[in-house]
């Protein structure tokens, strides 16, 4: 028992390790810059203050990029990731999709909170996993404070029916059939769309393809990304969304599965020449994300989920906002491996994360 509590420190030890290098390594510069602009924007709106109307502020411009609390890393260390395992396929022909939906504040970068409306409390969504074949049946619950409606790009149903809004203390069901494989985006249709996407309601939906199945994956992730609008840091109290932000396509925070740069103080993991399979969707609500892996090439990459053929050899892929596309990497030498938008400013703004291969030097192990 001794040997396992003393390992268990040990690995604790190593990841707190690795949590102060890898977030040097990758986030720290990147955060320390955006931390830097948004601290000469403030200035900036504060010296505009002094003289005349602030012209940033009016504008609802003022950026609150790369501002987390003091104890950023602390936070970030101590909080739990969301899972990004791609979860087991129900049994059965049917699968039931139960999703409740609240207000509820959500955590989007150390110290920042932000008012969301959350299916099943969080943002995203949970992944949902069922295959090609399966019928889907979805029972959505609105706990919330004013409509709302799921969309689900995997089906193909009449949308005036099966996506209309949900009123308050109302569930609203529909049954589709997966009939189509690939990754897919399901979020909240009720208009404007703008703002309830950017207020957390999307989540990803994998079809396991069944009569063209896919080559084996020792370790498969799902990530959604997604961009979020602040009003104000959130760090004090919590954000809401900044309409004239989301308009003008200026995000505070960019994020894989809801918070920024939460893979690398948790990576992802794999051992060295397993094969990693990378679930995708682009939540947007605007921006779309140009998925790339750091140190290695996709060896496969089933481009806008076309299941149906896969490009090799490729560096980068675009996943357009509201899109899905499927990834595979095999890497046989151990490191740290970032996964990310080659859209810099998107890392900047938190959309990186680590994958883990073996147990590098520097990053803890046995
Ligand atoms: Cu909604």
């Amino acid at each position: 028992m001794k040997t396992i509590g003393i390992a268990i420190l040990v690995a604790l030890l190593s990841l707190a390790a690795l949590v102060g290098t890898t977030m040097a390594v990758v986030s720290a510069d990147v955060a320390r810059e955006a931390k830097d602009d948004a601290e000469s924007a403030t200035k900036s709106a504060g010296r505009a203050a002094q003289t005349a109307a602030p012209a940033a502020e009016a504008d609802g411009l003022v950026s609150y990029a790369g501002q987390t609390a003091e104890n950023a890393e602390e936070l970030a260390a101590q909080r739990e990731p969301f899972p990004p395992e791609l979860p087991p396929i129900p049994e059965g022909d049917v699968v039931d999709v139960e999703l409740t939906l609240k207000d509820v504040v959500v955590e989007i970068a150390p110290g920042v909170e932000y008012n969301a409306w959350g299916f099943e409390g969080g943002a995203p969504g949970p992944a949902i996993h069922v295959r090609e074949g399966q019928k889907v049946q979805i029972a959505l619950t609105n706990d919330g404070t004013i409509p709302h409606s799921i969309d689900f790009h995997a089906a193909r149903i009449a949308p005036d029916r099966a996506f209309r809004d949900v009123d308050v203390g109302e569930t609203i069901t529909y049954t589709f059939e997966a009939t189509d494989p690939g990754v897919f985006m399901y979020h909240c249709g009720t208009k404007p769309v703008l703002a309830h996407i950017a207020n957390g309601m999307y989540g990803a939906i994998v079809v396991e393809p069944a009569e063209q199945p896919l080559p084996k994956a020792d370790r498969e992730y799902v990530l959604v990304s997604s961009e979020w609008y602040l009003t104000g840091s959130g760090i004090d109290e919590p954000a809401s969304y900044d309409v004239t932000k989301a308009h003008a396509v200026i995000p505070d925070w960019v994020t894989w599965n809801g918070y920024a740069g939460q893979y690398v103080t948790h990576p992802l993991t794999a051992d060295p020449g397993d094969t990693v399979r990378f679930w995708v969707v682009a939540a947007g609500p605007s921006l779309d994300t140009d998925f790339h892996v750091v140190g290695t090439i996709l060896d496969r990459a089933w481009v806008n989920q076309d299941m149906s053929k896969y490009q090799s050899g490729v560096q980068t892929v675009g996943v357009p906002a509201g899109g899905g596309a499927v990834f595979d990497v095999r890497i046989d030498e151990p490191g740290l491996y970032p996964v990310l938008s080659h859209s810099f400013a998107s890392v900047d703004m938190g959309q990186v994360g680590l994958l883990k291969v073996g147990n590098p030097k520097g990053a803890g192990g046995h």
